[in-house]
């Protein structure tokens, strides 16, 4: 980034968006719907503007995400290769822009965008965060302020936690009672609830004007309590267990050895798949403590093949690791760094898969960030946002080559979080962090100066209505 002498370019009634071809159009028109409320300004999306999204061959060099922003006092400039290197260019201008731009109603001038031109690019290609809606339902809308939120922060990947013990959340027409019974708790009692596909689909849709990938999990094959108590034909002895609605896990199994296990997964997965354009779906495969050592190393590669066998890549949590993988597979590092843990993960590279970071002492949203925090757990200890943002994905596990990593995740588990502002307060303000690490280099970043930034967030955070923790750690910004 060079910041430019001369004066800035400032957004006016008079303002355009100028957009060539139907992606550059379609982030034009998200742009559009952006700035209109705020600024009062009508901004057309046409041929020509002030503010120029353009899709080039020509830069190449900086991947399908990349991008170059251009602005002086006669126009803002977007270049990118792709749509989505187009979007996160306009990202940088919503950042640059003044916090009120996120204002749903007009709001006075002056719209300035200080000269400056950023050539930017991320480190990692996946750049994710997870959200249980098992343990606890959060609405349709409630997961769409949730992508908003995260496409601020360039993220690309929306990871949802969809089965548990003690819910299921999406129909599937083959099995209905998965929703209509599964679905109908939660942690605590409550009635839970589920996604229709309609719904999902909406989800889906959201995620995707935002550039945000939906990698769908089916836990398996433990945390099935809701499954299994949904069709008593899929328990070993053939009993359905209760719903539950506690908060204990590694009771619950699949029945490795029932043929109509694997009926139910490839129906399962086949149906999941229908609604997923990303090329990777999550099997889960942690904790899987009620199923016998030598069934579990039969189960994966069994139930991965029927991943495969929908066209979708592998991706499942670090136990996955012990069992064969299939190409192209993705496992996600959960561990606090011990010895066991970090073996797994250097397992997984050894079979050729790759590596997503979700640390869970530095990237569980849902840790407690100091022993006030009023919900969140503390298993693997208080992760205050220093400790949360000042970790490298490529060293947290020592002896993984960089090429193997991923990228990051960033995992908000909902056993204490019955309300969407109570997993806010703990999205934020660690969630930004982890999408840095995802984006920026090792290099050049550090908590010093990332704590000022972080500070600069809170105006534009209560414009928003962002339920976020004022960590004494960081420098708030007033509004
Ligand atoms: C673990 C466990 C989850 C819990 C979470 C709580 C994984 C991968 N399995 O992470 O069931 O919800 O901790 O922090």
């Amino acid at each position: 980034m060079a910041a430019l002498d001369g004066p800035a370019f400032e957004l006016t009634e008079r303002s355009a968006i100028g957009a060539s071809g139907p992606e550059a159009t379609q982030v034009g028109e998200w742009l559009a719907r952006l700035l209109r409320p705020s600024t009062g300004y009508a901004i057309p999306v046409g041929r020509h503007g002030d503010v120029v999204l353009e899709r080039t061959g020509s830069l190449t060099d900086l991947g399908t995400e990349g991008y170059r922003l251009d602005a002086r006092a006669d126009g803002v400039t977007i270049r990118a290769l792709t749509g989505e290197g187009l979007f996160r260019g306009v990202t940088t201008l919503r950042q640059l822009l003044p916090p009120k731009v996120e204002a749903t109603t007009p709001k006075p001038g002056p719209w300035p965008v200080d000269a400056v031109s950023v050539t930017d690019q991320p480190r990692f290609g996946y750049r994710g965060t997870m959200l249980d809606v098992s343990r606890h339902f959060f609405s349709v809308d409630e997961v769409k302020r949730y992508i908003d939120l995260a496409a601020l922060y360039k993220l690309n990947r929306l990871h949802l936690h969809l089965s548990d013990d003690q819910g299921w959340r999406i129909v599937i027409d083959s099995w209905p009672r998965l929703a209509t019974h599964g679905g109908s708790t939660e942690v605590g009692g409550g009635s839970g609830g589920y996604y229709t596909k309609e719904q999902y689909a909406e989800i889906v849709r959201h995620a995707a004007e935002h550039y945000i990938t939906v990698v769908p999990e089916i836990d398996t094959p433990g945390h099935t309590n809701a499954a299994l108590a949904s069709y008593a034909e899929l328990n070993c002895d053939g009993n359905a267990p209760p719903l539950y609605a506690g908060t204990e896990v590694g009771f619950s199994s699949l029945c490795i050895p029932k043929p109509l296990t694997y009926d139910f997964l490839g129906d399962v997965f086949g149906e999941v798949a229908g609604l997923t354009p990303g090329d990777t779906m999550h099997l889960g495969g942690d904790e899987a403590q009620a199923t016998p050592p030598e069934q579990y190393l039969e189960f994966v590669p069994k139930a991965a093949q029927i991943v495969r066998d929908r066209g979708k890549h592998v991706m499942g949590w670090h136990e996955i690791a012990q069992a064969e993988l299939p190409p192209r597979s993705t496992v996600q590092y959960w561990g606090t760094g011990d010895e066991r843990t970090a073996e797994l993960a250097r397992a997984a590279v050894a079979q050729g898969a790759s590596v997503v970071m979700s640390p869970a002492n530095r990237a569980y949203l849902d840790m407690k960030y100091d022993d006030d925090t009023p919900y969140g757990q503390s298993w693997a200890g208080l992760v205050p946002v220093e400790l949360s943002y000042d970790w490298d994905p490529a060293t947290q596990v020592p002896g993984l080559p960089e090429s193997a990593i991923a990228g990051v995740e960033a995992a908000l588990w909902s056993e204490t979080l019955d309300e969407i502002a109570k997993a806010e307060h703990m999205a934020y303000p660690r969630l930004p962090g982890i999408a840095e690490i995802g984006w920026s280099p090792a290099t050049g970043r550090g908590w010093p100066e990332y704590q000022q930034r972080l500070g600069d967030q809170a105006p534009r955070w209560d414009v928003l209505g962002v339920n976020f923790y004022r960590s004494p750690q960081v420098p708030w910004v007033d509004p």
